[in-house]
């Protein structure tokens, strides 16, 4: 197989951007979007608003008790929908392989380009280029030759970044890497790892491929692959719906149970609307609830066939996953 090029963009601090962007007064200054009321959560934060620690998911009360001059700006989430497209719609100019990631970020791959420029980080720099001019917006980049670095590349060098890592270079790079870093290790993965005193790629990768497999099933060949640079996922264009679902969060709280079954009915009527608008049906749903402490649980119910509505009104559920 020949060495593919692939890059990964993602915008940086979206929505935060986009109204620094449209509203001039703005710029310079610490911005949180989201919703000030209630235990509403910080969507993204400006690059001035990380300075104090402020990110993604964070509840705006914390937010605001670290920056109270915190300018927060309600979402438009029409106007980010629309810078998207318009980002996509440069992507498809360079290669019909672009696999989007969610509303700010895509992989492509640019081996065979359309455009005819000879090379990955050439055609990067000029899609950054493209959309700083097309959308007044600043985007990153990360060029390799798997999905896999390519994305921990566009992550390097933010924001305005530019990070290119060569076949020749990527096992220097991914020893040294920081094993929370690797795609896929999350947080309960990462401690274990400590445990086991493993800190960056050099460690991980003196793990055996059977052991890995022991340790972490499936995922462990992932693993073991990755930190050899080795990642063969193609860029896939569109991808199926897998999940449908739909949340609430409540501006105050709710003890009454039967405001909570009312509230209930209206989110899984929504999710059955969402469910028919993709003409999809499923057969596992989901639960999930959220107590006033963010403390979070989830309860599935699985059926070998597809739910109908009334099945589905039975289970009081709102997320479905397709299989
Ligand atoms: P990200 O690309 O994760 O973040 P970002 O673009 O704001 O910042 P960065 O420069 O680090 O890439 O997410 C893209 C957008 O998705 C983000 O602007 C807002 C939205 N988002 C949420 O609404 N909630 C979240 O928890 C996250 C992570 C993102
Ligand atoms: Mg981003």
């Amino acid at each position: 197989m020949t060495q593919r090029k692939i890059i990964h963009i993602d915008m940086d601090a979206f929505f935060a951007a986009v109204e620094q962007r449209d509203f001039p007064k703005y710029r310079g200054l610490p911005l949180a979007v989201g919703h000030r009321e209630g235990r509403s959560v910080v969507a993204t934060a400006s690059y001035e608003a990380r300075k104090y620690g402020i990110k993604s998911a964070m509840p705006m009360k914390v937010a605001l008790m670290r920056c109270p001059n915190i300018i927060i700006a309600n979402p438009r989430f029409e106007v980010y929908k629309k810078v998207s497209n318009q980002i996509r719609k440069i992507f498809f100019e360079y290669t019909d392989l672009v696999e989007p990631l969610s509303i700010d970020e895509a992989y492509l791959d640019v081996t065979n380009p359309k455009k005819g420029l000879p090379s990955a980080s050439l055609i990067a720099k000029e899609i950054k280029e493209r959309i700083k001019k097309e959308t007044g917006l600043i985007a990153s980049a990360g060029v390799s030759y798997n999905k896999f670095l390519a994305k921990i590349a566009s992550d390097m060098d933010k924001p305005d970044g530019f990070y290119l890592i060569k076949p020749s270079d990527a096992e220097a790079f991914l020893a040294k890497l920081d094993i929370g870093l690797f795609y896929g290790i999350g947080k309960v993965t990462k401690e274990k790892f400590f445990r086991m005193n493993i800190f960056k790629g050099r460690d991980l990768k003196k793990l055996s491929q059977d052991l890995l497999v022991q340790l972490f099933g499936k995922i462990g060949n992932y693993y073991y692959n990755v930190v050899r640079g080795i990642d063969d996922r193609p860029v896939t264009p569109s991808r199926e719906i897998k999940s449908v679902g739909t949340e609430r969060t409540f501006e105050t709280d709710v003890y009454d149970i039967n405001v909570i079954q009312d509230k209930l009915s209206e989110i899984i009527d929504k999710t059955w609307e969402r469910l028919s608008n993709n003409n999809k049906k499923g057969k596992t749903v989901t639960m999930k609830m959220r107590f006033a402490d963010f403390s979070t649980i989830t309860r599935s119910y699985k059926k070998g066939i597809q739910f109908n509505k009334r099945r589905f009104d039975q289970h009081h559920s709102f997320s479905t996953t397709f299989k």
